[in-house]
């Protein structure tokens, strides 16, 4: 049984598609807490972060918008996922994926405090490795994996607490990179599961490979799902559609595996809109994948083996 904290965190403005605001209470009339429920855990809704008044900030790149709106989330994020983890299990319903340069930074709070190290599981189409400078979009929801590693252009932001090192990260579900992005991916030591290694490899041997380097260094390990990290043919709720994502059997198939490794510690759900939803079915389906993490099987044998 875990204790399931639920945190909202309507966040629109790090991108420029406006609905993703509604993901909290999408989550919630979708029946996440009910899910959970059911699954025999507690479950704690803490109702959504409200972030403190936005700071006087500015940067050198034109293309950036609400700059000190998402510096106030990033700290109140951090803080709100911080408090969460020593109390139980965050569970963060976005919002875009701005919300992350909060809550792994509360994570990474966390995991010093443990004297543990942090991992990052990226699911998403995109790498999310723009800095506040190299952003041309302008859209902050492409910065986190950037600002997670420490990486410098995040001058406006407070320092990201204890930078997680690229081999702690691995990323799956990957087909849209913009050059600076391919750079920067480059040049860093961080794994990478573009679509083309899971059409390969499948999901399941990279995935053990890097859960099992989680378990040898017994880390923390936050988990931040994109909705278009799945094939906009099964998820069609989100703003970025990519086409050649993850299937509905390889979602659910990432999400057992994390179950039965038993490693994951916290969890993001970003970039549902719902204004943009058939019948709430993109919700639905985050929904069931977070039911697929937390312990629901398709056929519950007494042991599984491979
Ligand atoms: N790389 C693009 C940008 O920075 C797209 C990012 N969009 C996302 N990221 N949805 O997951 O604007
Ligand atoms: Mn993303
Ligand atoms: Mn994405
Ligand atoms: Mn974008």
């Amino acid at each position: 049984m875990t204790h399931c904290i639920l945190l909202g965190a309507p966040i629109d403005e790090g991108q420029r598609r406006p609905g993703c605001l509604m993901g909290p209470a999408a989550y919630r009339v979708a029946g996440l807490a009910q899910t959970l429920t059911a699954l025999s855990h507690q479950v704690e809704d803490r109702g959504d972060v409200q972030p403190g008044p936005a700071p006087d900030a500015t940067c050198a790149n034109p293309a950036v918008h609400h700059l000190p709106q998402m510096i106030a989330w990033t700290e109140a994020l951090r803080d709100a996922t911080a408090q969460a983890l020593q109390d139980g299990f965050p569970i963060i319903m976005g919002g875009d994926h701005a919300l992350a340069l909060g809550t792994v930074a509360g994570a990474a709070i966390h995991a010093q405090r443990q004297d543990r190290p942090l991992f990052v599981i990226w699911l998403d189409a995109h790498s999310d490795i723009h800095t506040v400078e190299t952003t041309t979009s302008g859209n902050l929801h492409g910065t986190p994996i950037a600002y997670a590693l420490g990486l410098p252009g995040f001058d406006p932001f407070p320092r990201f607490p204890h930078p997680v090192p690229g081999q702690n990260i691995c990323m799956f579900g990957i087909r849209s990179v913009d050059p600076a992005e391919h750079a920067a991916l480059l040049a860093i030591d961080i794994t990478v599961n573009d679509m083309r290694v899971l059409d390969e490899q499948g999901i399941v041997a990279p995935l053990r490979a890097f859960l099992n380097r989680v378990r040898a260094a017994n880390g923390m390990l936050h988990v931040s799902l994109d909705v278009d990290f799945l094939d906009p043919s099964i998820a069609p709720a989100v703003g970025t559609t990519v086409p050649g994502g993850a299937t509905f059997r390889e979602a659910h198939l990432v999400m057992e595996l994390l179950h039965e490794s038993g490693l994951v510690t916290s969890l993001d759900l970003v970039e549902l809109n719902s204004f943009l939803d058939e019948r709430g079915r993109t919700a639905k389906l985050m929904v069931d994948l977070v039911g697929s993490l937390m312990g629901r099987k398709v056929f519950d044998r007494p042991t599984r083996s491979f």
